[in-house]
């Protein structure tokens, strides 16, 4: 293919220049110049190619997470970004991962849709010499040489954030809480739970349902109609995303009951549609997490390709929003 060409014959020529800056080359002899006209080819030689694969499509955090990475890894700052969504299944990753080891490019990224099972193929990564960063989520792995950077938010203290405030708020009611919980095996999912569940250790706030409606707002409202249907005492729902919540909203209103009075709800993300539902008092309060990360992977990108350190982990920084907080920020959000 002739954009495979053009890519692994502007790596040689970068490494040729750069020496060892670059670790994308191999033994394989790609013709010299680029298959799609010479003309480009001393350009594109600066241009890092980034291959990265996409958890999936399935919150409106995650659509604005891949609109920051494709709106900053542009060919006007020095990118040339390989996208793939993997429909939230690690096999998929699995895949587009091998490929981009294929096409040897500089870099790869992804955001891993669960913790486990990555390790054979990041090793594969790291025998082909490319630099794997990650975004977002974590992997579970004893070997941190397994990638230079992860870049994301502190997924325990969210959870902290979310049970902090239902404790503060609600401590001595005797609450129920219900949570609907993210993608089975996926970092936020197990970490949010964790934060959530110790924050709310030794009040009297008890979750007496918990299940996983895999972070998107169809299954969030199966699982909480599920929750209806079972239990006539819920007080509260802790939500693992606002797209979820958004769901539990559309079940409660559907079984009679206004959310955010009878049935407290609290969620994690504040993307627009959860902080206007916040603002509309159907949620009582959302924990922030910044899905805006490209421009962090684009700096750590250009540092490893030019060899330079980079910090092993970067810790996106998150706010908390009440209904109040929600109509003031509304205005200026930019997700
Ligand atoms: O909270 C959720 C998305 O990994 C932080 O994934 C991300 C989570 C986010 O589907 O909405």
């Amino acid at each position: 293919m002739s954009t495979h060409f053009r890519r692994a014959g502007a790596a040689l020529f970068a490494a040729a220049l750069t020496a060892a800056s670059l670790v994308a080359c191999s033994s394989e002899q790609a013709p010299q110049g680029g298959g799609d006209g010479g003309g480009e080819s001393a350009a594109a030689s600066d241009t890092i190619v980034l291959g990265f694969s996409q958890v999936g499509a399935e919150s409106g955090w995650r659509a604005a997470n891949t609109k920051s990475i494709q709106d900053t890894l542009t060919q006007e700052n020095g990118f040339d970004l390989k996208f793939s969504d993997a429909q939230q299944k690690q096999e998929n990753q699995i895949q587009a991962i091998r490929s981009y080891i294929q096409q040897q490019v500089d870099v790869i990224a992804f955001s891993p849709v669960v913790e486990t099972g990555w390790d054979a193929v990041l090793e594969e990564a790291k025998a082909a010499g490319i630099p794997v960063i990650l975004t977002d989520r974590a992997v579970d792995s004893e070997d941190e040489s397994l990638y230079e950077s992860f870049i994301g938010s502190d997924f325990v203290l969210e959870g902290e954030m979310a049970g902090e405030w239902a404790k503060e708020q609600y401590d001595g009611e005797g609450y129920k809480v219900v949570e609907l919980q993210g993608t089975t095996g996926a970092a936020p999912a197990i970490d949010r739970k964790a934060g959530f569940e110790s924050a709310i250790e030794g009040s009297d706030l008890e979750i007496i349902d918990s299940q996983t409606g895999n972070f998107t707002r169809t299954e969030g409202k199966q699982v909480m109609e599920g929750f209806l249907q079972k239990h006539d005492d819920i007080d509260l729902v802790f939500a693992h995303n606002d797209d979820m919540g958004l769901g539990a909203i559309e079940a409660i209103e559907a079984a009679g009951k206004v959310p955010g009075k009878d049935i407290k709800i609290i969620t994690i993300d504040a993307v627009k549609d959860g902080m206007q539902a916040l603002a509309d008092g159907k949620i009582n309060y959302i924990v922030e997490c910044n899905p805006l990360l490209g421009p962090d992977l684009a700096d750590i990108a250009k540092k490893v390709v030019a060899g330079e350190e980079v910090q092993k982990r970067i810790v996106v920084k998150d706010e908390a929003f009440d209904q109040e907080a929600a109509k003031a920020a509304l205005p200026d959000r930019q997700y």
